[in-house]
Order: structure tokens, then C-alpha cells, then sequence
């Protein structure tokens, strides 16, 4: 490895576990924790078997070990005093971003923004890959970035979904393209505050070159950024407005004039995606790919055949009557309002989950004579139906499991409603991932 020889790894979830793994490989010293003392088996199994490795389970370090650089988990907060401790002895603090753009090769594709990041993801990732197979689809849409970053070549597209996380611990992480899709109120239990939330955000370009790019949506205030201060050549997509040099909408037409000439690249009543926010994350799809040298027909092609994401307003089951929709990846109120807007109404809406101390009025709001009955779990539940009366608005019902959730909304459901899971909350009260959360809400429909 030469670079590191003694390294510091707390947590031991998926990044972590891929930094384990890459360094086991290096002849250096590793010092793994892991605050939880509880992990699967066959993981510590493997980790007992690699070389050089301590394993540290049920505590943090504590600050005073041994280190050159300590690589943290993104879900770990960087305010804790272990953290301030390395730091004060000048022990470098950084996450497996950071140590993937390091050590590994390829160019960067960083994806951004509070809501859209796993769609516009996956879809660029689908186009990048029909246009040369060399893409891997990396990051917080759940594949660590380091495993694929050590197999990459010059030539490799890393298709990279960031989460604000992440971006908080890079150093010279710099993508050649990278895109902020929005800005809505998220993580503020981690972050605090907004400016925190977007600092950490636009920490995605700020070491790019004039070289590099930067997309932004025109249609969020907050990323109308000047180009004069900034390095990136910044391309703007827009639902609302034609862009200069960008990507934006014509009589229901996705058009690219990014390149000097205006270039239709595809109709929109040919996608399958519902809902206003789809057609922003296709317009940023399509910047992307455009900017990354992918021609107009293999672009075209694949956002037609695109279906989107599990758990993003998947259709679970339609009976004729009801139709069953998952939306668990909406983890925040912004991303569940966008739902909202996308299904069709009345609506027995299943929402709660984990508290980020996010503020629910807009979400209420949001409703607008659509929603009928909301239905309440988890650690929020209590704080929604709050908000929700205080706005006037009191079909509740609140329950304690998925199951109790799923068979309530039957026995109310009407011919032509929508059951929409979409909690607006994280799911770590009472699963380990949202996709956890999706599954046991589709297993509970399958079974009625
Ligand atoms: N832990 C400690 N000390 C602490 C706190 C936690 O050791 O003080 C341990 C936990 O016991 C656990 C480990 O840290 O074993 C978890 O680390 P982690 O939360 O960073 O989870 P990973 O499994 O490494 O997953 C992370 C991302 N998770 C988060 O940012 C919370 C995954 O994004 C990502 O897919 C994965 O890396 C691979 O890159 C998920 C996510 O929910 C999808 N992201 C958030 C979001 O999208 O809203 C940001």
C-alpha cells in the first residue's frame, strides 16, 4: 500500500466492511469499530479470518489509538469527541469516498440533492452502461464505492450517488461531472441546520476545474448559482423554463442545447415514471449523459425503457379496485409530497418513521383534499397526528406494526383508492434500511 500502515475503521456496515476488506489485502495494521456488538455472523467470521485485523465490537474508539488516518462510516456523526480527539493529533479524519477517489481510478460521475439521487442514479448508470459496459453504479444507492473504485481503469464511469454523509468527509474527492438535483430540508438531526445541510451538499464541486462540470436544476432558487464564482462550467436543467446551454422542456419534449444546437432528444409521453419530479431527474439524466459523450439515441432508448427504482412509487398490487403503492424511499416530507403530487387520489397514506426533527407542515399541506386517511407508525407518529390536527385535518388512525398498517388500510379502502406507503421519515425505529421497510409493507400486500 505504501501510502497507509495503520489504519482506523469505525463501522462496520457496508463502507465500513469494504474498507476491511480492501486494506486485509495491504500489508497494514487494522483497528476496526463498531459501537454495536450485534453483527452478522458470517461477516465477523470473514474478518476473523483476514490478516492484521483488531476487532473492536460494542465501542467507538476513543481517540487515543494509533493512526495515520481514521475512515469513518458515513451514518457516524463527525461531531463526536473521538472524532475532535484524532483531529487534535492531527490524525486525518475521512470517509471511503474520499479513500476510493484516492486509491482507485475511473472518472467521476457525484449525484446529489435531497430527493431523486437513487433514480437519476440508476438511470444515468443504465444509460452510461448501454453506451460502454465499463460504468459501475457506486455510493449511497447501497454498492460501497471503494469495491468497484480498486477494478476501475481511466476509462471506468463511476456512476456516484452522494449523500450529504459522504460529501462531509471528502478531501480532494473531485468529479468531472457532478449534479445537484435540489435542496429540500433533510438530515437536520445530524446537520443541525439548513446551511450546514446545503454546505455539506455543495461541497460536491468544490474541487472541480474548469474542466469539469457542474448541473444544476434552475428550477430550485437555491442552485441558480453564478458562474462567476465558481470553477465547474455549470449547465442548468429546467421543467419550467428554456435554458440557455442546458436541458429543459418544449412542447413535451426533453430538449439538449448543450452542445450549441438544439437536439430533441425524447418525447415524455413515452416514459413510464409518474409524477413532476421524474421529468427533473430525466432532464438531469440527460445533461449527464450528454456531457459524458453518450449519443442522443442510446439516450433516448434507455430512458423509454426505464421502469425506475425499487421502493420509489412502485406498484405493489393493483386488485381492479385498490391499487397498492411502495414509496419507503421517501425519507424525508419533500420527498413524500412529491408522491403525493405523482399517485393518484383519494389516498389512505401510510406514513412515520424514525424522528430527523423534520417539520411536517408542507407535508399536511401537501395533502390537499387527496389524502383521506392517514394512517401512523413509528417514532414520529405522535408529532405528524399533531401537526396533522393542528391543520384540521383528523381521519387518523395511528397503529404499531406494518401489518397492523397494511390490514387497517383494507378494511377501508374503497373502489378506486390508493394505499400509498410513502412515510416521509427515515426507517431506522424499526428497520435497518428503507428497502427493509418497502419489503415488509410489499410482503404484508402480497398476503391479503
Ligand atoms: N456505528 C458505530 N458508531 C456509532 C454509530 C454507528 O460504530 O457511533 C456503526 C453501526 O453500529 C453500524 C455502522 O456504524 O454497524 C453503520 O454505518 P452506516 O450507517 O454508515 O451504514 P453503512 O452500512 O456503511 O451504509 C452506508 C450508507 N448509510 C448511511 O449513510 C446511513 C448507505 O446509504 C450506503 O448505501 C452505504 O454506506 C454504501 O455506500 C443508505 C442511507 O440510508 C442507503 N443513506 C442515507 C440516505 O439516503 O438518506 C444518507
Amino acid at each position: 500500500m505504501g501510502k497507509y500502515s495503520d489504519i482506523v475503521v469505525v463501522g462496520l456496515g457496508k463502507s465500513g466492511f469494504s474498507v476491511v476488506d480492501f486494506f486485509s489485502k495491504q500489508d497494514v495494521k487494522i483497528q476496526v469499530f463498531d459501537s454495536n456488538s450485534n453483527h452478522d455472523e458470517i461477516k465477523i467470521n470473514k474478518i476473523k479470518e483476514m490478516k492484521n485485523i483488531e476487532l473492536n465490537l460494542g465501542e467507538n474508539p476513543t481517540g487515543d489509538e494509533d493512526a495515520d488516518i481514521v475512515i469513518m462510516s458515513p451514518g457516524i456523526s463527525l461531531d463526536l469527541d473521538f472524532v475532535a480527539k484524532f483531529r487534535s493529533r492531527g490524525i486525518e479524519i475521512t470517509g471511503d469516498i474520499e479513500l476510493a477517489y484516492r486509491l482507485g481510478r475511473g472518472t467521476y460521475i457525484g449525484i446529489t440533492g435531497t430527493n431523486g439521487k437513487t433514480t437519476t442514479t440508476t438511470l444515468v448508470g443504465e444509460i452510461c452502461k448501454n453506451f460502454q459496459e465499463n460504468t459501475y453504479i457506486v455510493g449511497n444507492i447501497g454498492t460501497p464505492v471503494l469495491d468497484k473504485a480498486v477494478m476501475a481503469d481511466d476509462n471506468t464511469l463511476m456512476v456516484t450517488e452522494l449523500s450529504s454523509f459522504q460529501l462531509e468527509s471528502i478531501y480532494d474527492f473531485r468529479p468531472h461531472i457532478s449534479v445537484l438535483l435540489n435542496i429540500t430540508e433533510d438530515h437536520l438531526n445530524r446537520h443541525k441546520t439548513m446551511e450546514n445541510y446545503i454546505a455539506a451538499k455543495f461541497r460536491i464541486f468544490e474541487n472541480q476545474k474548469e474542466s469539469d462540470y457542474l448541473v444544476l436544476n434552475y428550477d430550485d432558487k437555491r442552485l441558480r448559482l453564478n458562474q462567476e464564482n465558481i470553477a465547474p462550467k455549470i449547465i442548468f436543467f429546467s421543467r419550467k423554463e428554456k435554458v440557455d446551454c442546458g436541458v429543459y422542456v418544449d412542447e413535451d419534449y426533453v430538449v439538449s442545447n448543450i452542445n450549441g444546437n438544439k437536439i430533441k432528444i425524447v418525447n415524455l409521453n413515452l416514459i413510464k415514471l409518474l409524477g413532476n419530479h421524474n421529468i427533473e431527474n430525466i432532464l438531469a439524466a440527460t445533461a449527464i449523459s450528454i456531457l459524458a459523450g453518450v449519443d442522443e439515441k442510446t439516450i433516448k432508448d434507455t430512458i423509454i425503457d426505464f421502469n425506475g427504482v425499487e421502493h420509489r412509487l412502485e406498484l405493489v398490487m393493483d386488485t381492479g379496485e385498490v391499487r397498492y403503492i411502495n414509496d419507503s424511499k421517501g425519507t424525508n416530507p419533500d420527498s413524500s409530497i412529491k408522491a403525493l403530487e405523482a399517485v393518484p387520489s383519494p389516498i389512505i397514506l401510510i406514513a412515520g418513521g424514525m424522528d430527523k426533527k423534520s417539520d411536517f407542515t408542507e407535508f399536511i399541506d401537501s395533502f390537499n383534499g387527496k389524502v383521506y386517511h392517514l394512517i401512523l407508525l413509528g417514532e414520529t407518529k405522535d408529532i405528524i397526528e399533531n401537526t396533522a390536527k393542528l391543520k384540521g385535518f383528523d381521519s387518523i388512525t395511528k397503529v404499531n406494526s406494518m401489518e397492523e398498517a397494511v390490514k387497517f388500510a383494507k378494511t377501508i379502502a374503497r373502489p378506486k383508492d390508493t394505499v400509498l406507503l410513502s412515510p416521509a421519515c427515515a426507517s431506522w425505529d424499526m428497520y435497518s434500511s428503507y428497502e427493509e421497510r418497502g419489503w415488509d409493507f410489499k410482503n404484508w400486500v402480497n398476503t391479503l
